[in-house]
């Protein structure tokens, strides 16, 4: 079953952070894309794996450097 996971982080500013968060949430088990959108501060994630939980990719997002939040999972 896909996913999708839509994240808002507001310290999102620039092409770095994209390339930042694309590479780093891509690397969590489970996400099958992530497409930074910076003007709306938003991560979008598709996952292939339900077993993957929000927790873990907000965790990631923290360790990244960018505390994120939940706007809506499906
Ligand atoms: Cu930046």
């Amino acid at each position: 079953m896909m996913k999708k996971v839509e994240l808002v982080a507001e310290d999102i500013s620039c092409n770095h952070c994209k390339m930042t968060i694309e590479k780093g949430i891509s690397n969590v088990d489970g996400v099958s894309s992530v497409t930074v959108d910076i003007d709306a501060k938003s991560v979008s994630i598709d996952l292939d794996d339900d077993g993957t939980s929000v927790d873990a990719l907000i965790a990631e997002m923290d360790e990244l450097g960018y505390p994120a939040k939940l706007v809506q999972s499906s």
